[in-house]
Order: C-alpha cells, then sequence, then structure tokens
C-alpha cells in the first residue's frame, strides 16, 4: 500500500544540532505541563518563560488557548480533536527542540495515552511531564473564563472533570499544586529542574 510519504525524501542540513546548541548554550528541551483548565498551566509557563529568558535561556510558550486559534483551529475537544492537537503540538516542540529552544507546552493533554505519544515524538531525554496537579474543586471555584459554570449546565460539553476524563500522571518529573504554592515557588522548582537535570549544560 502506498502512503503519502512515499515521494518524499529527507534531507539533511549543513548544521548540526550539536553546533545549534553550541550557539545558544543550551540543550533543547521540552517541559510539558499538564492538568485542569484553570488549574495554573498558563500562568506558571509564561512566568517561567520570563524567570528563564532572565537567565539568558532562549524558550518559547506552547499555550492550549493560543494555539486552538491558529495551527490547531480546525480542532475540537472530542478525544480523537485531542489527540491530533497533542500530536501537533508534539511535533511543534520536536522542531523548536532541535533549533535548540527549551520548551514549555501547557495544554490540558488529560489522556495518558497522549501524553505517552507525545514523550515519544519529542524524545524522551528531552521530555519532563509536570503534573500541575491542583484540585478539580479549587479550578472549579475560580472559573476565571466561566466554564466550569457553562459545563455544569451542559452549555458546554466534553469539559475535562466535568463531563470528560483527565487521566493524572502515574510519574510525573514534577508535581505542583497551585493552591498550596506560590506562582513565585512553582517557577523556583520549575527553574530549578531546568538548571540542574541536565536539561541545560551547567
Ligand atoms: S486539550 O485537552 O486538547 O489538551 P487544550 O489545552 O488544547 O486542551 O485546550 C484547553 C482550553 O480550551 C481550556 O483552557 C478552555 O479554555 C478551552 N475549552 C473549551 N472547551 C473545552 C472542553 N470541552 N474541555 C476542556 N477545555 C475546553
Amino acid at each position: 500500500m502506498s502512503s503519502k510519504q512515499d515521494n518524499v525524501v529527507w534531507h539533511d542540513g549543513h548544521v548540526t544540532l550539536a553546533e545549534r546548541e553550541h550557539l545558544l548554550g543550551q540543550h533543547g528541551r521540552t517541559l510539558w505541563l499538564t492538568g485542569l483548565s484553570a488549574a495554573g498551566k498558563s500562568t506558571l509557563a509564561f512566568a517561567l518563560e520570563k524567570a528563564l529568558l532572565a537567565r539568558g535561556r532562549a524558550c518559547y510558550v506552547l499555550d492550549g488557548d493560543n494555539v486552538r486559534h491558529g495551527l490547531n483551529r480546525n480542532l475540537g475537544f472530542s478525544a480523537e480533536d485531542r489527540a491530533e492537537n497533542i500530536r501537533r503540538i508534539a511535533e511543534v516542540a520536536r522542531l523548536m527542540n532541535d533549533a535548540g529552544l527549551i520548551v514549555i507546552s501547557a495544554f490540558i493533554s488529560p489522556y495518558r495515552a497522549d501524553r505517552h505519544s507525545a514523550r515519544t515524538i519529542v524524545g524522551t531525554d528531552a521530555f519532563r511531564e509536570i503534573f500541575v496537579s491542583t484540585s478539580l474543586a479549587t479550578c472549579e471555584a475560580r472559573d476565571p473564563k466561566g466554564m466550569y459554570g457553562k459545563a455544569r449546565s451542559g452549555q458546554i460539553t466534553q469539559f475535562t472533570g466535568i463531563s470528560a476524563p483527565y487521566e493524572a500522571p502515574e510519574a510525573p518529573d514534577l508535581i505542583l499544586d497551585t493552591a498550596e504554592l506560590s506562582i513565585e515557588e512553582s517557577v523556583a522548582r520549575l527553574v530549578d529542574l531546568v538548571e540542574h537535570d541536565g536539561l541545560t549544560p551547567v
């Protein structure tokens, strides 16, 4: 059977990943934040980006709501669409890592199988899973976009935590509960992970 890739040939460039990483003084890595809507993923991702930039790290945030305005605007919230959402994000993260950047991704990514695929696409060595473990009760009480209210009344369907599942990570590299930790404390732990976990050369 022929596939869509049959007549497509890979081209190697003249610059290696090692040369790109040497230029930037860091390894390209992906910090994958997962957790419920309103858990604090985007807040932490953007705060971490700022903190890392101040330390001279080249990084970029891939954020669920933002990416769904562009690259993934044709996707909804069925299990199939979420899988495709995560697949595309992981491929983008892989490319950015190959460019030498530290990627901070902030997606609910509720299915273990999808996060496992993301790890495989990005590569185990480059991938760190961070569980933003803030409870459903706290997220629902925050409800910054009024979505939990709409989900409870049935105006929004397939809403994670209410009418669609969230499968918590079994062995995350880091767990952050934003009801217990300040943003500064969480960011400090994330910076520590980046600087002392072999993510970047010391
Ligand atoms: S994921 O499940 O596919 O990883 P993603 O992180 O991209 O989700 O998008 C989540 C954002 O979409 C939420 O922050 C929320 O603002 C919005 N959203 C709209 N409908 C839903 C829904 N049914 N379930 C979860 N989030 C939704």
